[in-house]
């Protein structure tokens, strides 16, 4: 089909961007992200810079994406400022550098937030698309993110159509977007597998200011096999949702899972499906990765609601070759449904996130190293911890080569309240801090969780407390993390010489 939209070169789609606009990006993680035009952007700010005119441009997107977009950009020194979320070694440098403006934030906000007007006027939104018609009838690839609110609330669009993703994509999408105070109403979602809008995002084909040909795939890395840490702390959790079965706090049929992304969560829902215990379960998750689709081929998972199909090529491979029976097994909605605390807690979503810190009275840290620098951002955990039917942190007992004890006195940075957090699991055991107070909570976590080689030292924190409701003491919580600083171990706090 001929289209009525100029065609271009990603140098000519990259020439329309101007110094101090702001892009929205397709893109939720490397799945579905636009890769020729932001590489273009990389290339023709360094010849701006070169002759020695400013290039910046202001990058939102649905969350992470791949090296095309952050990394090339970051290391072209091209990116201003960046929102929500990020996972690239060469924009986390610039960010800790303090050569991108980063801010940090929960993933179901950011579409309300670019229509609310809070992050300014969005220029451009370029955008990977399996196909548009020239009714201007668009149909995403393997993530939506926020793409439909960047292509309906951007003064103008530029389409990466890459032909590496079959156009019979048509069907997966499910594409909602809410009014806005005061007229919002109910998402209609009662059930996971449930959809309420459409297939195609529509915009005005006016809008359409260019398109480019591609045939590149998603650049998602594979995934680490469990090791003996990752598989315990899986059989942990695995062992312990089923004992809430069993003791009747989670029904029979089980509830909808939400699980982050990452080697953990990986080995989580592998022990979760071997369970002989946890029936065949759905997900009402942000990120589809690898180990969702060899469950649902294995038929230990119904059905999984996401916002991106974050696999490796050569499970996408095995996907489009077999599409009929994904179809009926998968949804891919926007990121403020599939994050959406009113459906999250509607639908009682069990959710299961790794935590960077967590301290003995239930506090997590997801995103900063030692307090100041970042790692990746607070992503969809809020979203679903907060709104969780039981919301579980994960972690191993012992980081870089066990120099570091997870488990602190207090975390160095906050994310997720003792009021949100229920359940921490490492591979040590599972503190269950429900209905207890700080006090117990710190003997739970500490007797459970902690690396028995940092106990000692943790215990010998909580008896060099002052009275009070939470037994900690202001100058010395933060002792385990400036001992890491000063020697480069955790290891050695003597806390009565304080
Ligand atoms: O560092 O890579 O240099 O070895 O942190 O840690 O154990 O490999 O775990 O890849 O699952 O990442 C929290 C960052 C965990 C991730 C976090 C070091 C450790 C290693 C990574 P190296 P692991 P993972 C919804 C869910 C926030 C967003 C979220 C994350 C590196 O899960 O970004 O939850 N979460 N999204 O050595 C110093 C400590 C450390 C530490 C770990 N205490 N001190 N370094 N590390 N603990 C999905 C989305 O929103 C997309």
């Amino acid at each position: 089909m001929s289209l009525p939209f100029p065609e271009l070169t990603p140098a000519e789609a990259a020439e329309l961007i101007q110094d101090g606009q702001t892009i929205g990006f397709s893109g939720f993680t490397p799945a579905g992200a636009a890769k020729a035009i932001p590489r273009a952007i990389a290339e023709r700010a360094r010849g701006e810079h070169e002759a020695g005119r400013p290039f910046k441009v202001g990058v939102v997107t649905g969350a992470s994406t791949g090296d095309s977009l952050d990394g090339a950009l970051a290391r072209a020194e091209a990116m201003a400022w960046r929102t929500p979320y990020q996972s690239n070694p060469a924009l986390r440098e610039s960010i800790n550098a303090g050569k991108t403006h980063f801010f940090d934030m929960h993933l179901s906000l950011l579409q309300q937030w670019i229509r609310y007007g809070f992050l300014g006027r969005l220029h451009y939104a370029v955008v990977e698309a399996a196909e548009v018609t020239p009714e201007g009838e668009i149909t995403l690839t393997t993530s939506v993110g926020a793409t439909n609110t960047f292509l309906h609330y951007a003064d103008k669009v530029i389409l990466e159509i890459n032909s590496y993703h079959p156009t019979e994509l048509y069907g997966f999408h499910d594409i909602f977007e809410p009014e806005d105070p005061p007229h919002r109403r109910e998402i209609p979602i009662f059930k996971t597998r449930q959809r309420c809008g459409e297939n195609v995002v529509r915009i005005d084909p006016k809008k359409i200011a260019g398109v480019v040909f591609t045939d590149e795939e998603d650049e998602v890395g594979g995934f680490k096999e469990p090791d003996a840490i990752t598989s315990k702390i899986g059989q942990n959790v695995a062992d312990f949702l089923a004992a809430e079965v069993r003791a009747g706090r989670i029904p029979s049929g089980f509830l909808p899972i939400q699980s982050g992304v990452g080697n953990i969560a990986n080995a989580v829902l592998g022990a979760m499906g071997e369970h002989p215990d946890i029936p065949a379960f759905e997900m009402y998750s942000e990120v589809i990765q690898d180990s969702v689709i060899k469950l649902m081929e294995n038929r230990q998972l119904a059905f999984a609601s996401g916002t991106s199909l974050t696999v490796s090529p050569k499970v996408l491979e095995g996907i489009y070759q077999n599409l009929d029976f994904f179809r009926r097994r998968m949804v891919l909605r926007p990121q403020e449904i599939t994050n959406n605390p009113e459906v999250v807690r509607r639908i009682g979503t069990v959710s299961i996130n790794t935590a960077i810190e967590v301290d003995i009275f239930g506090n997590v840290n997801s995103t900063h190293i030692m307090g100041n620098n970042m790692m990746n951002g607070i992503g969809g955990s809020g979203d679903f911890t907060r709104n969780a039917y039981i919301s579980v942190f994960t972690c191993p007992s012992m980081a870089k080569r066990g120099q570091i004890s997870p488990i602190v006195p207090l975390c160095s940075h906050l994310d997720h309240s003792e009021h949100s957090v229920q359940v921490i699991v490492t591979e040590q055991g599972v503190a269950d801090l429900r209905g207890k107070d700080p006090g117990e909570r710190s003997k739970e976590i500490i007797r459970n969780c902690a690396h028995p080689d940092f106990r000692d030292e943790l215990e010998g924190y909580s008896r060099d407390v002052s009275d009070g409701h939470t037994p900690q003491t202001l100058n010395r919580a933060f002792a385990m993390h400036q001992r890491f600083l000063e020697t480069g171990s955790m290891h050695g706090v003597e806390w009565n010489k304080a």
